[in-house]
């Protein structure tokens, strides 16, 4: 029996190794000769053996699972709408304070004290409809640092929550967005350097939903917190007391026994039978999610539902599954129909370690999410799902990628101890712009795991990708049909896998961020950057914001006074005129204009090569405030 389970995972494997090697044939391998020498060069440490025993508890016992109601994180109003002095249209103002707060988590044990966007976590909802900007003052009234990175825009660099372009306790900084996007459920976390994970895990993450007519106009579920769910997972670890563990010196992973869906461990929803739109986002520090639903009295038998929407809004049509994979800062949107459970209780349940991808800790209740509790009584439901939800865009509108080269190749590794991307970690700021793309360009970066003793979601600032392959020595789900059906800005890298991603760089140039996803391989220090680089030549001068620490928009010091009071920079009148100030240096208002010349620039020029100046390293020290333009 052992002969034959050896013989037929060696052939598994065999077979793996032949479908990768025909998955490579398909692309010319074109990396930078100084990336393939990196690549050679790197000497990866021995994940030894990562599966553990499962625990039943590391905190202290939760005693009551599924008796709490859902929270539903409120939606933020904004404080001002200003009229934007070029485009004439509106720019919404919000303001949020990032302050300390306490949630008794255990009803016998001491309240968990935590730091939340506006003293709440999640932090509040915001809800924008496409084509109006915002501005949002983001105050540090905590005891540490913050940076803010609104996950999935196209910001200009110096709003994208460059991890050093950092705000101070006692400072604040006015953060500007463009929300031009469809329809899309982005999040809004910190991204300071080296203490994210410890900033996300007390709080700092919430979501931002993007509405526009054309997803109005489908029918879905709608309804924010009534029939149209955010669903925030979370994992952590308390202490003895009540109070949340701090995550600071955890350098492998952090995964938490204790799972929280809108900051409330395992609650319930009380739903209608009817069809609901759930948004899930995984805004745990490092545990991945395998979701699937069930009947209480029938935990074997999955419940199957559609997938709606990827990380960047709507899919072209609903694809069906029974389970879904759930990365860290991935999101996934789902309908699922409850009209044939009236009077029964459904649960949402996760498969430990992914099914084999994950490396996961697990607990004795990890498995669990949340509950459903469907009320008996028979309702309306005028709610549709239409077969097709939108236009496939570029580049998932051509079936064969417009680039047939790997552009780039990154390998996300351990060294000493240390995350890295090619031996490089964000602290080693002479190397860490790893590509050099000319803005425009599409290219497909090959994205690798070799390992089976980790696993990582990676995220790429700035831009949406195709996901084109998946493939791995023991790897064999390949790309899943639902990641296929939108475009994505987090991949997972499961045990061992290889992921080829297609992204148009565009529409900004400037230096943007990629970076595991698991907080604390982030922060120690599994982060690069990409410089999207000035097209020359294209006959269009347009305003410039490359540089993510351009000290024009660095945070600014407030006394605590004028904020209370609102006085000083918190006045109505001064806030008009820091809003029209931004404005009028145009960080967004050129984008058509931008894209339309982008779009024919492609045309004319579909094969267009990188451009050779890009592969020539700097020659000598390049002063600080051009210090990331090449
Ligand atoms: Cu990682």
């Amino acid at each position: 029996m052992l002969f034959k389970l050896t013989h037929l995972s060696l052939g598994l494997m065999i077979l793996n190794r032949s479908y990768a090697q025909s998955v490579r044939d398909k692309y010319t391998v074109q990396i930078p000769e100084s990336e393939r020498l990196a690549l050679e060069g790197i000497v990866e440490d021995d994940p030894g053996d990562q599966m553990s025993i499962m625990k039943d508890w590391e905190s202290p016992e939760y005693p009551l699972i599924y008796r709490n109601p859902l929270p539903i994180p409120p939606v933020l109003e904004p404080k001002l709408k200003i009229t934007n002095p070029v485009t004439g249209k509106e720019i919404w103002y919000y303001e949020m304070e990032i302050k300390p707060f306490t949630q008794a988590v255990y009803p016998t044990l001491r309240p968990a004290r935590l730091v939340g966007y506006n003293g709440i976590s999640p932090g509040p909802t915001v809800m924008v409809p496409r084509g109006t900007e915002s501005v949002i003052r983001f105050i540090n009234n905590a005891d540490k640092e913050n940076s803010v990175h609104l996950h999935g825009s196209p910001s200009r660099a110096p709003f994208d929550g460059w991890a050093d372009d950092l705000t101070f306790p006692g400072e604040y900084k006015d953060y500007y967005f463009p929300n031009n996007q469809a329809a899309r459920f982005l999040w809004y976390h910190d991204h300071a350097v080296h203490i994210t994970a410890e900033n996300a895990n007390f709080g700092q993450a919430g979501a931002y939903l993007i509405t526009d007519s054309a997803e109005d106009a489908l029918g879905l579920p709608s309804g924010y917190g009534e029939f149209d769910i955010p669903l925030v997972l979370a994992s952590k670890y308390y202490n003895e007391d009540g109070t949340l563990q701090s995550v600071l010196g955890e350098e492998q992973s952090s995964w938490g026994d204790v799972i929280h869906v809108n900051g409330q461990p395992w609650p319930f929803l009380n739903v209608q039978p009817r069809k609901y739109r759930l948004r899930f986002l995984n805004a745990a520090l490092s545990r991945n999610f395998a979701l699937y639903f069930v009947k209480s009295s029938a935990q074997n038998t999955r419940i199957p539902f559609q997938v709606i929407a990827t990380d960047a809004g709507l899919t072209t049509h609903p694809v069906q599954t029974s389970d879904l994979y759930v990365s860290v800062a991935e999101r996934y949107e789902i309908v699922f129909d409850f009209s044939g459970f009236a009077g029964q209780t459904l649960e949402l349940k996760n498969f430990p370690q992914a099914n084999g991808i994950g490396t996961d800790d697990d607990y004795e209740h990890t498995d669990k999410v949340m509950r459903f509790v469907v009320s008996s009584d028979p309702v309306q439901d005028d709610s549709r799902v239409p077969e097709v939800l939108r236009a496939p865009t570029a580049p998932l509108e051509t079936n064969s990628p417009a680039s047939t080269g790997i552009d780039h190749h990154f390998r996300f590794h351990r060294h000493n101890s240390e995350w890295r991307i090619n031996d490089v970690g964000f602290a080693d700021e002479k190397n860490r712009i790893l590509a050099k793309v000319p803005r425009g360009k599409i290219e497909i970066w090959e994205l690798e795991n070799g390992s089976g003793g980790w696993t990582h979601p990676i995220h790429v600032h700035l831009v949406d990708f195709k996901v084109l392959e998946r493939y791995g020595s023991e790897s064999t789900r390949g790309v899943m049909p639902y990641e296929a059906a939108g475009l994505k800005d987090v991949v997972w890298l499961g045990r061992h896998e290889t992921v080829l991603v297609e992204a148009h760089y565009a529409p900004w140039d400037g230096v943007y961020m990629f970076h595991c996803h698991n907080l604390i391989h982030e922060d120690h220090d599994m982060m690069a950057a990409f410089n999207v680089t000035q097209l020359s030549n294209w006959g269009y001068n347009e305003t410039d914001f490359s540089d993510p620490e351009d000290p024009r928009f660095s945070a600014r010091p407030y006394n605590r006074a004028d904020l209370t009071g609102r006085a000083g920079p918190f006045t109505e009148q001064a806030i008009e005129e820091t809003v029209r100030d931004l404005a009028l240096l145009q960080p967004y208002s050129q984008l058509e204009e931008v894209e339309e010349l982008l779009e024919e620039a492609w045309r004319e020029n579909p094969n267009q090569k990188r451009d050779e100046r890009c592969e020539q390293p700097a020659a000598g020290p390049i002063p600080r405030y051009r210090r990331f333009v090449v």
